[in-house]
């Protein structure tokens, strides 16, 4: 199946519904083709540092231009990168990112690469494009100052319409004829606000893409604890891929102990016992637990109290504790959970990963052996499907989508 969706450069999320190439589903497809297909993740994961803009951002979507006539919205007329000076010659590609799981993927595929030199070789090519990312992040996305990345738009997060951007994106108002909803139907993500969406990009694009923009305008900035952990693991993965090429390793790691420290100390909430986002424009924590509250359990110098209490919530009836198919992406007594609408609720492979590897990452090995079970009973039972109903274990959404199946190969390994 991975094979049928290779395009040549790129792994599509899904051949009909998703058929470019997207930022953290190569991430995802690369870790699961490490071992099997170690020279075609190295063309992956450098089809989309190729894609790199001039100022270290990697775009969320990198657009296939033969298919770009079939209708994907929200596609390059959205985004308009062609001729812009900072973006790609070769390609089109949106000017918003996701979750940098990127330079953790390198590490990774060099782990498992049995031709050392090869794929040391690739690190060398790579490594000054990932800190250029990372530079980028800590450079224009740091508005809060503390050390986080604020993502600009809910695509950012990964979880699109997941409930913690409910609040944030309602104090969005776009004008009312700032854009007209495309012909194009979807059949996910359910109940998106598209126009809300597409007002956030033509805001941002309308400024020239402007960082200044951004740091004083943009109506949505959020530091997202997903978001911030993944950008945490990939510091720490820096810090090792420098040490592997000859660079020198310090300042990653003075740049992961910064990460870390904010992500506690502006994301956790000890009253609540949960990780939360934080809207820099309400200054306020987003109190809803969702899926994304529990990957900082990813981080390695995680407070063992605050380990504990996430591994708590994690088996709580709020999350696997009542749900058949764990985990579901949004808590279950929460009144936004909706068992069927894509990140608000529904099992996702992806989602499972991040906590196995975070309670890998903890020595917890109970709940790294129920997610690993867990999830191979969801693909066994229903296929390669995009998401899972959490109760009885139905596939949802699209079908053969890639990292359903490549992350598979990565726990099976
Ligand atoms: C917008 C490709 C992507 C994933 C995201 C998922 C969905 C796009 C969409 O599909 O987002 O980027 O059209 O809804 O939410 O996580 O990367 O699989």
């Amino acid at each position: 199946m991975l094979d049928a969706n290779w395009t040549g450069t790129a792994t599509t999320p899904s051949p009909g519904l998703y058929p470019h190439q997207w930022s953290w589903d190569s991430a995802f497809a690369c870790l699961g083709l490490a071992r099997c297909r170690p020279e075609r993740a190295e063309r992956e994961l450098a089809a989309l540092l190729e894609a790199q803009w001039a100022g270290g951002m990697i775009p969320h979507t990198v657009f296939n231009a033969d298919l770009v006539r079939k209708g994907y919205f929200p596609g390059p007329e959205l985004w308009l990168s062609r001729g812009r000076p900072e973006a790609p010659r070769s390609v089109e590609t949106s000017a918003i990112t996701q979750p940098p799981l990127h330079a953790f993927t390198a590490l990774r595929m060099h782990a498992a690469a049995s031709d050392g030199a090869r794929s040391r070789a690739f690190l060398c090519w790579a490594y000054p494009r990932l800190v250029a990312q990372h530079g980028y992040l800590a450079r224009v996305r740091d508005v809060g100052g503390e050390g986080l990345a604020a993502i600009c738009h809910p695509w950012e997060s990964g979880l699109d319409n997941g409930p913690a951007w409910d609040r944030p994106l309602a104090a969005v108002q776009p004008p009312p004829t700032s854009y007209a909803r495309p012909s194009v139907p979807r059949s996910q993500p359910a109940g998106v606000d598209h126009e809300r969406y597409a007002w956030l990009v033509t805001a941002y694009r309308d400024s020239g893409y402007a960082e200044g923009h951004l740091r004083d305008e943009h109506p949505f900035l959020v530091e997202d604890p997903l978001f911030n952990t993944v950008y945490l693991a990939s510091t720490h993965a820096l810090a090792e891929i420098a040490a592997l090429v000859g660079a020198d390793p310090a300042p990653h790691r003075e740049a992961a102990e910064r990460i870390h420290a904010a992500l506690v100390r502006r994301l956790w909430d000890d009253e609540q016992r949960c990780f939360y986002p934080r809207d820099l424009r309400s200054g306020r924590l987003i109190r809803v637990a969702t899926i994304a509250s529990l990957v900082p359990l990813l981080d390695p110098e995680l407070p063992v109290p605050i380990g504990r209490r996430l591994a708590d919530l994690l088996l709580s009836a709020r999350f696997a504790g009542a749900a058949g198919y764990p985990v579901p992406t949004c808590d279950l007594q929460a009144s936004a959970f909706d068992r069927s609408a894509y990140w608000r609720g529904p099992t996702w492979v992806n989602t499972n990963w991040l906590l196995w590897a975070g309670a890998r990452q903890q020595g917890m090995d109970s709940i790294a052996d129920l997610l690993y079970g867990g999830t191979l009973r969801l693909i066994r039972q229903s296929g390669f499907r995009e998401f899972f109903d959490p109760f009885d274990g139905s596939g949802r959404g699209s079908h053969d989508y890639s990292w359903t199946a490549a992350l598979l190969l990565d726990l099976m390994a």
